[in-house]
């Protein structure tokens, strides 16, 4: 077993991460930017050291600083946590290079899964019912109309290089093809420096939901059950649940297994998530993967009994799974709230927290990134928290993380706290009907186009760096403010 690991990462999930290191008995080393200097991942680690400024470019995802930290310090792992270096296939390589083991699966898995193309390819090979669609970049706006009307209209057009919704595009007829093409492909370009876009049948008011595995490295894999992660907000999560509403036993069961195979497919080892679309008939699709540990996976930790960061660590040190498919029963029920620095109208809200007060009681677990009286930076994602309630069943769960709710209070800046309790007390979200038009059907406002929100966020940011009083340097720039302002408004998914 390792005796220390580095976290490559920040906030909540670094914390829950150092936890699992201690419960084993391993040292932890903590790495941190300029904002950061007083985190709490920074607190609770053994070790901590400074990896370079503000701008997550110039420390959160500078490879040569992490590994020269982790080779320093005797680190013999890294742990990526979400989001980051998480699912950088040249981070896991520069890892392997540096004889570092990387707490995830191999570089070339993370590769298939990262093209979205070459993904739809491997998984028509294994039998993995996927979206149908091309497995291959349309070439041309006339294939492009061909291809869409033998799919039939609505279709969507997405970004090979994509993934968590950036880049996607949904054309409504064969008139609307050309220009959605062109701005599809340059937008691609843009983002992902490849402009190869695919197109897939749209499936109208899906439920996303996900299975999660876990393979070690002697070639078994194992599925633990569903978490239904339809209620969302521009491809940001809001809450997630598991087991899901609309999945029966049945369903589950053929969910695992072709989780499983869409795994093994591509020499899949340590935790990963299998995400699908279900259509109101219950038929379901492979979407994408997911090559790390995702954000909600307390849920999935509570209802089947497992600690998937130990498991993690375990394979990754060469261990077997300790369990089998026949082990693994879900039981209860858990949800979880993603608690973030933001105001009523999902704008980020960062700034100094004065006051703290935090849930507890039967049945409660609280991932937390925070403390009183520290800073929420501007410069990173604005989730602070996620606070989880485990119950016998739905209705318990619901009860209790309402009542959870109600005690937890965060002063000095702007939560999304309420929105938790409306959506808790709400008869829709009751009854389980909770598919990915949820949350606009409870705000009735829809959502506004990404370009205002932009535009205010850039505005916002303005005006907070000219009336905050800041010290100069790299991190703490107008310049560096503003784009973390737009950062965090463009909603990043990442779990
Ligand atoms: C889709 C879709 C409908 N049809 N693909 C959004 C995130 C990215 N992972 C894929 N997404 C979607 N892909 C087809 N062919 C609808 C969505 C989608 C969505 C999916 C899951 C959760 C929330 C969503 C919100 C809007 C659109």
């Amino acid at each position: 077993m390792f005796k220390k690991i580095l976290i490559a990462n920040r906030g909540e999930i670094a914390v829950r991460v150092i936890r699992a290191c201690r419960e084993l008995g391993i040292l932890s080393v903590a790495i941190y930017s300029d904002a950061d200097r007083a985190a709490l991942h920074v607190l609770k680690a053994d070790e901590a050291y400074y990896v370079g400024p503000t701008p997550a470019s110039e420390s959160y995802l500078n490879i040569e600083h992490i590994i020269a930290t982790a080779r320093n310090c005797g680190a013999e792992a890294i742990h990526p946590g979400y989001g980051f270096l998480s699912e950088n296939a040249e981070f896991a390589r520069a890892c392997a290079r540096a004889g570092i083991k990387f707490i995830g699966p191999p570089a070339e898995a993370i590769e298939i899964m990262g093209l979205k193309t070459r993904a739809r390819q491997q998984m028509e090979k294994a039998g993995v019912p996927f979206v149908p669609g091309t497995s291959r970049g349309v070439e041309s706006i006339d294939e492009a109309r061909e291809v869409a009307a033998q799919l039939g209209y609505p279709v969507m057009l997405k970004a090979a290089a994509g993934g968590g919704g950036k880049g996607m595009r949904l054309v409504e007829s064969a008139a609307g093809m050309a220009s959605a093409l062109e701005a599809a492909q340059s937008e691609a370009q843009r983002a992902f420096g490849s402009n190869e876009v695919y197109l897939e049948k749209a499936i109208t008011n899906p439920r996303h939901i996900e299975i999660q595995v876990l393979a070690d490295e002697h070639g078994h894999c194992v599925h633990l059950g569903e978490r239904e992660c339809s209620i969302q907000r521009r491809h940001q999560k809001v809450l997630e649940e598991s087991p899901s509403p609309a999945v029966s036993a049945t369903m589950r069961q053929s969910m695992g297994e072709i989780a499983v195979k869409a795994a093994k497919a591509v020499g899949y080892t340590n935790a990963g998530t299998i995400e699908f679309l279900a259509d109101a008939s219950s038929n379901f699709y492979f979407l994408e993967m997911n090559t790390r540990l995702q954000v909600e996976h307390p849920v999935t930790e509570l209802v089947c009994g497992v600690d998937l960061v130990h498991l993690q660590i375990g394979i990754a040190a060469g261990e077997r799974l300790p369990f089998s498919q026949p082990d693994i029963q879900p039981r209860g029920h858990a949800i979880e709230c993603r608690i973030y620095a933001e105001d009523e109208n999902y704008f980020p809200s960062p700034g100094q927290i004065t006051a703290l007060s935090e849930p507890a009681g039967p049945g409660i677990r609280l991932d937390s990134g925070i403390y009183q009286e520290w800073t929420v930076p501007v410069a990173y994602d604005p989730l602070l928290a996620k606070l989880i309630r485990y119950g016998g069943n739905r209705p318990q769960a619901i009860g209790r993380l309402r009542r959870a709710i109600d005690e937890c209070f965060i002063g000095g800046i702007k939560t999304n706290l309420q929105l938790f309790g409306r959506i808790l007390s709400d008869p829709a979200f009751a009854a389980g009907d909770t598919d990915t038009g949820y949350l606009e059907r409870l705000s009735k406002l829809g959502t506004p186009a990404d370009e205002s929100d932009q535009e205010a966020a850039a505005i916002a940011a303005a005006l907070f760096a000219s009336i905050e009083p800041r010290k100069n340097g790299p991190g703490t720039s107008p310049a560096n403010a503003s784009s973390g302002w737009k950062r965090a408004a463009r909603t990043e998914s990442l779990g």
